[in-house]
């Protein structure tokens, strides 16, 4: 319980930081947008991980806080690049189950997308697959709703749960997001090239696009070029970033 208050703390006193992490289109390594990857700023820890935090968050209830944080300085920052003639490109935030079952999570965003006159293009919403997979029919109508304003969605961390391919066809996702796991075997072992090549495949004849997740090598980046995968984010291009630093990426590209 020490960190639940510790996070209420540092949520509050300005201790949590959006980091953004580019993504890159395969077809000619041009910047495809950014995914939003939270950060505490611990006063004595350090940088800790959402993987420590973000599991005490959904427990605690406070990561509808966290995420209303994250959405509103990821469309704040969005309407600051539109202020600086910044060319815009769309920003992928990460939502768990919890936030998704709140009431008014559709009218939180559209409220907040107007205050900073954002329109539902410049967003895009990952989804773990797990989350989609435990409540689809809810989870199909938070969906639809997002895609009304233009929302893009993605299935997050795809192949770590117990996907079923036919899921794919009933929910409305604009994307897969491949998992870290498969890319990291993929130059090695062969079972997982192949698997990877089926999943691109088949999320081409479904029209969804692809992402490749924790890229770190030139010859990953060479095999899922040629596997037909759409874009990729990993440490080989760049690792999560603070917000100042992909504004002067953005600036550079002015
Ligand atoms: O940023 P990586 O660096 O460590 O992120 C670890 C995990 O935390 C990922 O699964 C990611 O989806 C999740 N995560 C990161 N930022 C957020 C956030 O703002 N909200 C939610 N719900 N999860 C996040
Ligand atoms: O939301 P998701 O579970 O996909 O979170 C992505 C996680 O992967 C974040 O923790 C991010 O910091 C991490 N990540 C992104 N690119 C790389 C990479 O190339 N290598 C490693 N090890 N981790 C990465
Ligand atoms: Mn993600
Ligand atoms: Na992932």
């Amino acid at each position: 319980y020490i960190i639940e208050e510790e996070l209420k703390k540092g949520l509050k006193s300005n201790q949590l930081k959006i980091y953004l992490q580019p993504k890159y289109n395969f077809s000619d390594l041009s910047l495809n947008g950014a995914e939003a990857l939270i950060r505490w700023n611990h006063p004595s820890k350090g940088f800790m991980s959402p993987e420590k935090f973000i599991p005490v968050a959904e427990r605690t209830g406070l990561i509808i806080d966290i995420g209303r944080f994250v959405f509103e300085q990821v469309c704040k920052f969005l309407y600051e690049c539109k202020v600086n003639e910044l060319c815009v490109y769309p920003i992928a935030i990460n939502f768990s189950l919890p936030e998704l079952y709140q009431s008014d999570f559709i009218d939180y965003l559209d409220k907040t997308m107007k205050k900073y006159a954002i329109s539902g293009e410049m967003i895009e919403i990952e989804i773990t697959e797990s989350t989609i997979i435990s409540d689809i029919s809810a989870i199909n109508n938070i969906i639809f709703q997002l895609k009304n304003y233009g929302i893009k969605v993605s299935m997050d961390d795809f192949g770590t749960g117990y996907s079923s391919l036919n899921h794919l066809k009933i929910i409305p996702i604009d994307c897969l997001k491949l998992d870290k796991s498969f890319i990291d075997t993929v130059e090695k072992d062969n079972n997982s090239k192949n698997i990877i090549k089926i999943i691109i495949d088949l999320a081409k004849s479904l029209n969804l696009k692809t992402v490749a997740e924790g890229i770190e090598t030139k010859d990953q980046v060479e095999l899922l070029k040629k596997l037909g995968c759409d874009c990729a984010q990993g440490y080989y291009f760049a690792k999560p970033m603070p917000l100042s630093d992909y504004k002067k990426m953005l600036f550079k590209l002015k």
